[in-house]
């Protein structure tokens, strides 16, 4: 069954300017009932990987990978409501925003986090609808209207995620699996502002927190 699936993905793949017929639009579309509160295990159909922040720290740059589900901050996501229908997605590693390094236009191009902004290119439709029932999702990023795309089909830990074109391959096809736990990013026990990511002490407001991109669990920081 794998063997089918990957020779269909690479089909897929090859074919992908012939079955693009949809005209790439920036209208927002139907959402398939995300949680804006909801951290998101993301799982590549074709691979059943979860999407990863690679390294899982605190820096930006690091890269948008599928890797072996484990649960970690580093594969929970949540999708932030921008207003207009997109979201921001961001990492529960970090609190960081999914964001297509340097804007590009081009197939290929990977994601990383990044600090958080307003630029199209950490805004994203969540697709769904389109993949028959509904129940996995596209997730096309607004400055180039490209579809995030796990490299090559690949059911290798480490692949890229990039963009490419909306082509309806099983490799850009997503599911949201709810997360029952909470990451760093959003958890603020003792509610001073700060996420448990970056405070020095969670259990403690008046423990005064390093700012990031510093390590807030690193003692030479001396954060209190
Ligand atoms: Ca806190």
């Amino acid at each position: 069954m794998k063997r089918l699936l990957f020779v269909l993905a690479l089909a897929a793949g090859l074919s992908a300017l012939a079955l693009s017929t949809a005209p790439a639009t920036r209208v927002a579309h139907a959402q398939s009932g995300i949680d804006p509160n909801q951290w998101y295990q993301i799982v590549a159909h074709h691979s059943g990987l979860c999407l990863d922040v690679n390294g899982g720290g605190l820096n930006t740059g690091a890269r948008l990978i599928q890797y072996t589900c484990h649960n970690g901050d580093n594969q929970r996501f949540r999708f932030e409501p921008m207003g207009n229908g997109y979201y921001r997605i961001r990492a529960g590693n970090s609190n960081l925003c999914i964001d297509q390094v340097n804007a590009t236009y081009s197939y290929g191009g990977q994601f990383m986090q990044y600090t958080c902004h307003n630029g199209l290119n950490q805004q994203f439709d969540v697709i769904s609808g389109q993949v028959g029932s509904g129940y996995y999702n596209q997730i096309r990023v607004q400055h180039s209207l490209l579809n995030m795309d796990v490299a090559n089909a690949s059911y290798s830990p480490g692949a890229y995620i990039i963009q490419y074109d909306p082509h309806g391959g099983i490799n850009q096809q997503f599911e949201l699996v709810p997360s029952s736990t909470t990451p760093c990013a959003g958890r603020d026990a003792d509610g001073d502002g700060v996420v448990a990511c970056y405070d020095c002490d969670d259990n403690d407001p008046d423990v005064q927190d390093c700012p990031p991109p510093e390590d807030p669990c690193n003692p030479i920081w001396l954060c209190q």
